[in-house]
């Protein structure tokens, strides 16, 4: 996997980038597909976006990804998928052994018994809307590319392994630290060790039994906290029989205070950006020197925070925020589900399995501040509040630790405030409504309610708000869509929320310009087919605005 450090020194791991065999089956039922005969005339990268590339450019149907891989020992082994669209099923040498729906997130496929010898893998992959994908909709303001977006990677498991480790900062004073270790393999008795930054902090024998679970707790007297303006990490080692797994930490606590997010108890305001992972050549797949620019660019810009929207994004753009400090908001994929489908326990269960796999795996980043869900669903309808108790409530039970939220666009009539620990609200005030003048008046106006209906003890954070802007269109009358409108819309807003405390954080609509849906009534208000309210185009060339938000943001950032 694309990660900062390496997972595991001692489970033996093979990397499966690179040029797989392709076949694009398009209307062709996965269930009547036989494997053995797939016409694999094509190749495709891998991680990669096939639907990007210029031969199945807005291709929509099953695709097949082949690849050849040496077993070099008989035993147990699993296949890592960092994030596939939408759906797929995968085969081991001709047998299905797993089906995933979901883009985003990171999921597994088992073979418990494998011969030495070459081995083939075989994965169907749909980016059909539909059934088998119930969690992408077509409508949504972002273009669903299709393929084996992410690192896949081949594990050999043996008797004993860890499948996760979660560490979570008790005591910040005191550096206490509670880890806990999952594991398969009851019955056998094996050493254990924790090292921390190469220190041997625990070393025992333990008994594996059915509860596959060890909890430790221990104190790093001495260590570095991780904070925005100090972003300390240490390498986590766990040992166990034969099998080892490593986490990067950041010891910190994310409590709610006094109305503002603090870290570690200092109050933090947030100023940041919502980013999308798509690009024009690469779609949902971000290569490392992507991600490295983006994050290179969000420093740059002032930002000590990103908003996930609005799916859980790549491993390593978190690792890289983990580095630089920049809060993440880790958010659930969503995008104005109406409440039919809300209403639906099939598809609230495909939600808790979505946020399930996104907490697995982005649990131990220090740089995720906040979890979120649902963004822009129907939360004045009282007929979705138990999907959004639902939700926010498998969040607060996978971890107690961090704030929870939702972005509201129906703030003056939402009936689910009180189920958030952070208030989150998208407004586009002199965009889709008003002019540049009133955004002031709107954002206070905004406050007030919050703070009249209830909730002015809770953060409040302004999670969208922007103006489109088509790069390069400049002209002397400021109107819409001109680089000079979206600049003087950003620089008014972050003026005012630089001048007020009520409000502590923003995200601006948003860091690059994406390519949206196909669907008409959208397009309408899209030109070029691209969601243009980016700062930076979609190549993340800057427009105007970046330039203005950049001075406001570090000006603001050194005041505070
Ligand atoms: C919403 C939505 C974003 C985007 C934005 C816009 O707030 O959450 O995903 O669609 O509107 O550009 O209009």
């Amino acid at each position: 996997m694309a990660r900062r450090f390496a997972l595991h020194e001692r489970r033996a791991v093979r990397d499966l980038s690179g040029v797989w065999d392709f076949a694009f089956l398009g209307e062709a039922d996965p269930e009547a597909v036989e494997v053995d005969s797939i016409p694999f005339e094509d190749v495709m990268a891998v991680p990669g976006s096939f639907d990007a590339t210029p031969a199945y450019a807005g291709r929509r149907g099953l695709a097949a990804y082949r690849t050849r891989v040496r077993v070099e020992k008989a035993g147990r082994h699993r296949l890592v998928f960092d994030a596939v669209h939408h759906w797929c099923r995968v085969f081991w040498d001709g047998t299905p052994i797993r089906d995933h729906a979901g883009g985003f997130t990171r999921f597994t496929a088992d073979v418990d018994h494998a011969e030495a010898g070459t081995v083939e893998v075989v994965v169907l992959v749909d980016n059909l809307f539909g059934e088998r994908s119930p969690l992408h909709l077509e409508y949504f303001d972002w273009y669903h590319f299709g393929g084996i977006s992410r690192p896949v990677e081949l594990q050999r498991l043996g008797e004993t392994w860890i499948e996760g480790l979660r560490c979570v900062t008790d005591d910040v004073e005191a550096r206490r630290v509670s880890l806990s270790v999952d594991y398969r393999g009851e019955g056998r008795s094996v050493p254990f060790t924790v090292e921390c930054g190469g220190e041997t902090v625990l070393e025992e024998t333990v008994d594996l039994d059915s509860s596959g679970r060890i909890e430790r707790t221990f104190t790093l007297p001495g260590v570095e906290l991780w904070s925005p303006s100090n972003p300390a990490l240490h390498l986590l080692r766990v040992r166990l029989g034969d099998d080892d797994m490593c986490e990067r930490i950041g010891l910190r606590q994310v409590t709610v205070e006094d109305g503002r997010l603090a870290v570690n108890g200092e109050a933090l305001t947030l100023w940041g950006v919502n980013r999308h992972e798509s690009h024009p050549q690469f779609g949902h797949s971000q290569p490392d020197g992507l991600l490295v620019a983006d994050v290179q660019q969000i420093r740059d810009l002032g930002c000590n925070f990103v908003r996930g929207s609005h799916y859980p994004q790549d491993p390593l753009f978190l690792d890289l925020c983990d580095e630089a400090g920049i809060c993440v908001w880790s958010e659930s994929i969503a995008w104005q589900y109406p409440a039919e489908l809300l209403t639906d326990p099939e598809f609230v269960a495909a939600q808790l399995d979505h946020v399930d796999e996104m907490v697995a795996s982005a649990f131990n980043h220090p740089s995720v501040i906040m979890w979120g869900v649902l963004n822009e669903s129907p939360s004045h309808e009282p007929a979705v509040r138990p999907a959004y108790e639902e939700l926010l409530g498998r969040l607060r039970e996978l971890d107690a630790f961090r704030p929870v939220t939702y972005a509201s666009n129906h703030i003056y009539e939402d009936g689910c405030l009180d189920l958030a620990d952070v208030v989150s609200v998208n407004c586009y005030p002199g965009w889709y409504g008003g002019g540049i003048a009133d955004i002031p008046a709107e954002l206070d106006r905004i406050a007030a309610h919050v703070d009249k209906s209830g909730h002015a003890d809770k953060p409040l954070i302004i999670s969208e708000i922007g103006a489109g802007a088509v790069p390069g269109w400049r002209d002397q009358h400021h109107g819409m869509w001109t680089e000079e409108y979206q600049a003087e819309l950003l620089e008014t807003v972050v003026g005012h929320l630089a001048a007020q405390d009520r409000i502590s954080g923003l995200s601006i609509w948003v860091l690059g310009d994406f390519r949206t849906t196909d669907a008409k009534h959208m397009l309408l208000g899209r030109p070029r087919s691209v969601n243009d309210k980016g700062v930076l185009d979609e190549y993340r060339r800057p427009k105007q605005a970046y330039g203005a938000v950049r001075r406001l943001y570090r000006r603001a950032r050194e005041s505070r």
